[in-house]
């Protein structure tokens, strides 16, 4: 059993999927989970909101704000560029970091209103590259049955599917898809192990970027 924390670097896990697709949960599970083995994680999410930078994108997305869609789409990435040093130094330091949503959503979701992918991509080069993307795969209609959505700007059926098909075309290596309709607590045991077994994997491994 490897609680982490002997001498290793920590893991840069991230959770992708639609809203509504159970992330937040998921995140909030394997967290607390991680942290009662001992091993030293925190919880991050982007839109990191409490930055300037992440006001700005929060009203944006309260429809409080209207913005060019490459304006907005670069704010995002600003938000995680705001975050990389201190994400550095706490991996570096042998700290876990569980994250909701990273540089796919900044990707899927700006392609999903018809920018270039390629365009959408490069400001996110130079980023820290996650050890593990584990994508809760959740159908769009499915999602929004969950609660409803909260009415913020892209919480639309018809905009999620969109999404949907351009996370489809990002899965690399990285990634392990997670079917999200399942129970939650067996969504919870399939991520307590694919963390535990990337936590263990990565310890040895350099940082890379994207
Ligand atoms: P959340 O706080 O996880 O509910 O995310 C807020 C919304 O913003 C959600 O609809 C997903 C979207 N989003 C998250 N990151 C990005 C990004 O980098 N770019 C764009 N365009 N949308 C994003
Ligand atoms: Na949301
Ligand atoms: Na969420």
């Amino acid at each position: 059993d490897n609680g982490g924390g002997k001498g290793g670097r920590g893991a840069l896990i991230v959770l992708e999927g639609l809203d509504r697709s159970g992330k937040s949960s998921q995140c909030a599970r394997l967290l607390s989970f991680l942290q009662g083995k001992g091993c030293a994680t925190e919880g991050w999410r982007f839109p990191d909101r409490d930055t300037s930078v992440g006001k700005m994108i929060s009203a944006y997305l309260a429809n409080e704000s209207q913005l060019d869609d490459r304006t907005i789409h670069l704010l995002f990435s600003a938000n995680r560029w705001e975050k990389r040093s201190l994400m550095e130094s706490k991996l570096l330091g042998g700290t876990t970091l569980v994250v909701d949503r990273y540089s796919y959503s900044g990707v899927a979701f700006s392609a999903a209103k018809g920018l270039d992918i390629g365009w959408c991509k490069a400001p996110e080069v130079g980023l820290l590259a996650p050890d593990l993307v584990i994508y809760l795969d959740v159908q769009p209609e499915k999602a929004a049955e969950r609660g409803g959505y909260g009415g913020e700007r892209y919480e639309r059926v018809e905009f999620q599917k969109s999404v949907a098909g351009h996370y489809h075309s990002l899965r690399d290596s990285t990634w392990k898809v997670v079917d999200g309709s399942l129970p939650m607590e067996t969504v919870e045991e399939q991520l307590r192990e694919l963390a535990m077994n990337c936590i263990s994997e990565c310890q040895d491994k350099q940082l890379t970027n994207l």
